[in-house]
């Protein structure tokens, strides 16, 4: 079934720098999976604080050196886990491998992610409307893969009030979003309840700046 619906739909530009690759990750869903076990092992997941003082639907954790947080003090990202002080759990070669070839099939090449933030949507969490912008190196691209249930997700534009376009992602679906996209709203509608626990995201990002050797070059 998942086979029939991955070659019914296509590859498309669903705006300027933002590529949507149906099933891309579709043979490795198993093993990003049995990978993000062994994270978690290590780095558990956990629902966030918000700085307002709200508590995350999605649970959380990262791999690679640096891992996306939020409490309190605001948003930022870190080398260590706040939870148990360990540096977080490295970035897997298949990870990095699968963000790299998605990025070149986008049309970035040379995408080297040093940052994984997964996240972990249960029937009824929700990502409600944000732009990503902690990332010290905004040039570089967002590959985002979709493991498990379904979600609607909502692309919207540059400005808050843009009414978002809807886009189902199923299990092993890629996104690209980089160029002008790069800075475009979107969120996650609540989950609905489905056939497997919940639906997992992997986000590889290049959070960190351009190391001044390479910016010299
Ligand atoms: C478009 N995650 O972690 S991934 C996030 O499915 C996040 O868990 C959602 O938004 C999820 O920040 C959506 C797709 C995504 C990620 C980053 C983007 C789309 C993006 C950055 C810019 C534009
Ligand atoms: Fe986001």
């Amino acid at each position: 079934m998942t086979d029939l619906l991955t070659s019914l739909r296509q590859s498309e530009t669903l705006a300027e720098g933002a590529r949507f690759l149906p099933g891309f990750a579709g043979d490795q869903v198993e093993s990003l999976l049995a990978e993000i076990h062994a994270i978690a092992a290590c780095a558990p997941f956990r629902r966030m604080q918000t700085s307002g003082g709200h508590t995350m639907s999605v649970a959380m954790t990262n791999c690679g050196a640096a891992g996306w947080v939020t409490d309190r003090h605001g948003y930022r990202y870190t080398a260590t886990d706040p939870q148990t002080g360990r540096p977080w759990p490295d970035l897997p070669e298949s990870f990095r491998s699968l963000a790299t070839r998605a990025a070149a099939a986008a049309g970035y090449p040379d995408f080297i992610p040093d940052a994984c933030l997964i996240n972990r949507y249960e029937p009824g969490a929700r990502m409600s409307l944000h732009q990503d912008r902690n990332e010290q190196d905004l040039a570089a691209p967002i590959v985002s893969v979709s493991l498990g249930l379904p979600a609607t997700f909502l692309f919207g534009g540059l400005s808050r009030t843009d009414r978002p376009r809807k886009v189902v992602l199923l299990s092993g679906d890629i996104v690209v979003w980089g160029g002008p996209s790069r800075l475009a709203f979107h969120g996650i509608e609540p989950l609905a309840p489905g056939g497997v626990p919940h639906r997992t995201n992997l986000t590889f990002r290049k959070a960190l700046g351009i190391p001044p050797q390479e910016a010299a070059r």
